[in-house]
């Protein structure tokens, strides 16, 4: 990926191998919304997630498989600053942050502010993988 687009607010907090390594988010503010979601059997969990305009939020992709995947949004981080956390691998493209590559035993974190209400659609864009699933913003 070229490295100009890999921007500086990626914070590398885990190292592949250290295994699932969500326990900074164990302790959820309180004023956030912390949403988990889990990558097993090529499906996301939950499919709907739930978020609140204004109100901030920390999405937490947990990969389970055996195999890449990523979470490639559409729309909702357009124009908004946001945190990548964990050991997954972002990219940007002209309209901002293309996908997040999460690997195998890996975890993805995105701490942002939704400021649109809407519903976003967000899918694994790896070839074959037909995995998709939506954040709701109230
Ligand atoms: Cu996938």
């Amino acid at each position: 990926m070229p490295v100009a687009l890999r921007l500086i607010f990626l914070i590398m907090v885990g190292l592949p191998g250290e295994g699932p390594a969500a326990q900074a988010s164990d302790v959820g503010a309180p004023d956030e919304d912390r949403a988990p979601v889990v990558i097993q059997g090529r499906q996301f969990t939950p499919d709907r997630t739930l978020l609140h305009q204004g109100r901030k939020a920390r999405l937490v992709f947990t990969n389970l498989d055996s195999e890449l995947h990523t979470f490639a949004p559409s729309g909702l981080f357009a124009g908004e600053s946001f945190i990548i956390a964990g050991n997954g691998a972002p990219e940007f493209g002209p309209g901002g942050l293309k996908r997040v590559i999460i690997p195998p035993d890996g975890v993805a974190e995105i701490s942002f502010t939704p400021a649109t209400r809407g519903e976003y659609r967000y899918i694994c864009d790896m070839p074959g993988h037909q995995m998709s699933a939506l954040i709701i913003v109230e």
